[in-house]
This record gives structure tokens, sequence and C-alpha cells, in this order.
């Protein structure tokens, strides 16, 4: 059985309390590794080791050039070393080999785009309104970072809050999931063969009552970077406000995609199976509530189903599935009551509605793919975020009340507008509370636009410029260049 040990201060350590905890392969539902149980005493043994580096040595020393190279550098490790990552995600969170290989394969552009932008963060020289001053501002790290991930996609949530932490020049204490902790404990070996100084990156394994909590709470961490559930997210604020930590929450959702009667029906279908059954629903952005046009409710559910009826289940290290294993055993049971649920509200089952019991899906945590129809936006099904491969389909009439549905909720991540029409596209666009808004797309990120949530989907934007301003502050110098000191007692 492997285990894996916590990274502390440039080395591999047991936990304090020398315990580990199982992670399980959710194709089979059995243990697999193995992972060091860590507590208060080893996050603390982390921040500090985080706030030396910080502070003194090598790291604070380095230009912003040169901070900028070795994030490059760790893009290129793991550039070369994807396949093997993306294998073991797939232990760990049972997901598609064929998606989480080509996300992996996507990782190391975030730490080229923020390696590039380490050196280029320029402060500016204020025209002030006072003669006789020189002022000029600097943008300086935060401190030391909690980066705290969640399971549907370790490395890539990662590399969102480390590359532009590192790139700014802040240190790192990494808390992966409890379900999926073994490929952040695999890549931070590249972090040390890339050169990083010890300290600057740390991972403290464990559950969240035990790590995330004493982290979120410890007074020298400066910010709090997450990714998770709202009501994590929320316990995080709280916490955070009593030591004025800044964070950014990337939160769950409950995304509208809308289809209009004008729109190109074969990719619109596309656009639906792919927002909800991809990653088996797996995802913050899941275009969980399909909002149909009645004209074309009947058909378009028609070829929805025929669709979604073709997909194939089973082991995900097949190139060939298409449908996984949900990735906990908590989530298949909450995916599987919220199916109750819709089933009580009195939604109309189309589709699915159970565990999957085909042969190929063996001992694995399966959940068929599950459509209702005939749902309301004020049902608890239309409401809550599911995170698995559940569709919920409502209908609208026209642009006014679809944009009323899509907006009547408290999340507002991400939401897909389909439609032949640039002006209604552009209408909507404006219309819609959400973070993103696909037009004829959906599910596409780079590491060039940025990312997160309108209302209870989140605070701040990963991913894009805008992002390492997350972790930097900005100082305001002022320079006497000849003005007369004056009245002591007064504001100049
Ligand atoms: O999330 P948690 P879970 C949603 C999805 C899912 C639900 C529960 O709806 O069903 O969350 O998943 C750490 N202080 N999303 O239980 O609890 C925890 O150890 C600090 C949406 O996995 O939010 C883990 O590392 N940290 C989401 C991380 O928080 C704490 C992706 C996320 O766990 C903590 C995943 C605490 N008090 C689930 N308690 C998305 N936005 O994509 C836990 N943690």
């Amino acid at each position: 059985m492997q285990k894996f040990k916590m990274y502390i201060d440039g080395e591999f350590v047991e936990a304090a309390s020398g315990k580990y905890f199982d992670s399980y392969y959710p194709f089979t539902g059995k243990v697999w590794s193995q992972v060091a149980e860590g507590g208060p005493e080893d996050v603390d043994r982390a921040v500090k080791a985080a706030h030396r580096a910080f502070t003194s040595g090598d790291w604070a020393e380095l230009t912003a050039s040169q901070r900028g190279m070795l994030v490059h550098r760790l893009g290129d490790l793991i550039a070369r070393d994807a396949k093997k990552l993306a294998e073991m995600e797939v232990q760990d969170n049972g997901k598609l080999i064929a998606e989480m290989q080509g996300q992996v394969n996507y990782v190391p552009q975030w730490y080229y785009y923020f390696g590039g932008l380490a050196d280029k963060i320029e402060g500016s020289v204020i025209p002030l309104d006072k003669k006789g001053y020189f002022n000029f501002t600097r943008h300086e790290p935060i401190g030391v970072v909690a980066a705290i991930t969640a399971w549907n996609s370790p490395l890539l949530l990662l590399a969102w809050k480390l590359a532009p932490a590192l790139a700014a020049g802040c240190t790192v204490v990494i808390k992966p999931s409890e379900f999926t902790s073994a490929s952040t404990l695999e890549f931070v070996k590249l972090v040390e063969e890339a050169g990083f100084p010890k300290g600057v990156v740390n991972v403290v394994t464990g559950f969240g009552k035990d790590v995330g909590a004493p982290l979120t709470s410890h007074p020298l961490v400066r910010k709090v970077a997450f990714t998770g559930s709202d009501a994590t997210g929320r316990a995080i604020n709280e916490v955070a406000a009593k030591t004025f930590k800044r964070v950014t929450l990337e939160l769950g959702g409950k995304s509208p995609n809308i289809v209009f009667d004008d729109a190109n029906l074969e990719d619109a279908v596309n656009g639906a199976v792919s927002g909800i059954f991809a990653a088996t629903g797996q995802t913050c952005i899941a275009g969980s509530r399909l909002l149909l046009q009645e004209s074309i409710h009947d058909e378009f559910m028609d070829r929805l189903l025929a669709l979604a009826k073709t997909a194939k289940m089973g082991n995900p290290m097949s190139m060939e599935t298409q449908v996984g294993p949900v990735t906990t055993r908590p989530q298949y049971d909450k995916i599987l009551s919220y199916i109750d649920i819709a089933k009580t509200e009195g939604a109309n089952l189309a589709l699915g509605g159970g565990p999957a019991t085909r042969p190929e899906c063996g001992d694995g945590w399966f959940v068929e793919p599950t459509v209702f129809t005939g749902v309301t936006n004020d049902m608890r099904i239309a409401q809550e975020e599911v995170f698995g491969p559940v569709l919920s389909v409502i209908k609208f009439k026209d642009e006014d009340e679809a944009s009323r549905i899509a907006n009547d909720i408290r999340f507002g991540l991400g939401s897909g507008v389909w439609t032949s029409d640039i002006g209604r596209a552009i209408r909507m666009s404006e219309k819609i509370q959400a973070g993103t808004v696909w037009v004829n797309t959906y599910r596409a990120v780079s590491y060039m636009s940025p990312f997160g949530g309108y209302k209870d989907s989140g605070i701040g934007r990963e991913s894009g410029i805008e992002a390492i301003y997350q972790y930097l502050q900005t100082k305001s110098v002022w320079i006497n260049t000849g003005a007369k000191t004056g009245n002591p007692f007064v504001l100049k």
C-alpha cells in the first residue's frame, strides 16, 4: 500500500500524530493509498516555515524575474510528468483519464502565464495635486497564503492559486482535499526539483476541521484562497474576518444553460449534455438548470435524451468511457438523496433516477445520468447544488422570463446562452448575474480569462491579470522634494 507523507519546510514528514488515513479509488470503492493525517501542530510548523521563507532568506532576496523563471520551470516539470500526475488524479477522484490528461496537460500554462507576469507588475507615479512631493506606488506580496482545494480537479484548482501567489512573491501552505491528496504530494516533488527554497511551498494533509480550520485562523496567514462548498466558504470567511485576512472564495453554483428557439439545436444539445454529464456533473460550473424556450422544448428533449442514453459508463481509465463514478461515498449519497427530493417535489423523471447497476460499473460509486423535466425554479432541485449528473429542465416563454429565472437564485458562477441572434446574446450577457456567460459554447476556461462568482458563488477572481493582484497589496510612498514642513497640527 502506497503511503504519502506531508511536505513541510522542504522535507517529507509524518504527521505529529503519526496517523494515516485511507484514500479510496472510486471505481472499485477500495482503499488504494494512505495519507498522513495532519493536525493543528503540523499546521503551525508549516505556517511558521512559510513565514520564515517569506520574511528572510533566499526567496525574499530573489528578483521578480528570478521568481518568474522558477515558476516557469515548475510549469516545464509538470508538463514532463503530466501523464503520471493525471493517472494519480484518476486513482483519487475517479474522473475520466481523457478529462484529467487534458486538464493536467493544460496546467503548465498557468505557471507560464503567471511566471511571465511576475516581473511586469509596475507601480505608478501619481501626478499629485500638491507641490513639493513625489508620490509613487509599489505592489508588494501579501505574505503567507493558505491554499485550500477541493477534490474535483486538484492540480488545476491548485494552479489557479499557487501560480499567481508564487509569481507575486508570497509563500504558501497547501491543504488539499482529504479525498484527493496524492497528486498534490507527488506534484510538490516538482516544486523541490524546480529549486524553490525550502518553506516557500508546504503541504499539510488531513481533514477540514483538523487542518483547514487551524490554517484559516492562524495569525501568520494573511490570505486564504479556497475552492469548495459555499457552506465551508462561509465558515472560512467568518474565521478569516477575525484576523482581517483577505479571501478568494470559489464556491459552487446552479448555473442556467438557456436555449432559445433560434439556436442551432444540435450544438445546444451537445452543450447541454456536456454541461451536466461531463465530469459526472462534478464541476462548479455544471449547467444543472437547463432553461428551454417553450416552442422547442419537446423536440429538444427528444434529442437530448437520445444522446444522453448513449453515454458509456464504466472504467475511468478507458478512453472510451464518457461518464465515470462519483468521487466520494458521501457525494454519491448526496446525489441519490437529491434524486429522491426531486421525485417527492413532483418533477417528472425523464431519464435515470438512481444508482447505475450496469455490469461495467462494478462496485464503483456510479449514478445513472438523470434528467428531470417539468421542474419549476422554486423547487429544491432547481435551487440547490447537487454536484452530480442530475439535470433540471425548466420552460420559459421569452427573454425577460429567461433572465428572471436565471437570476432567481443565490448563486452566480456560470451560465450559457444558445441563440443565433447576436443582439439577444449581448442583451442576455448583460442581464445574467454570473461571473461567466458562455454564448453558443459551455465549459470553456483559460488561464487568461478571469473566473469567479457573483452572489453566493464567491469572492474575487482567479486566472487573468487581475488574479495576481489578489496576492499583492499596494503601498503608497511619499517623498518630500522641497515642501515646507508647515503647521504640524493640520493635515498636509
Ligand atoms: O466540500 P468542502 P466537500 C461542493 C459540492 C459538494 C460539496 C461538499 O456541492 O457536494 O461542496 O464537498 C476543506 N476550514 N463542492 O465536502 O467541505 C476540505 O477539507 C477550512 C463545490 O468536499 O467545501 C477540503 O479541502 N477548510 C466545489 C475543502 O475545504 C475546510 C468543489 C473543500 O471541502 C473546512 C467541491 C474548514 N472548516 C465541492 N472544512 C467547487 N466550487 O467546485 C472543510 N475544509
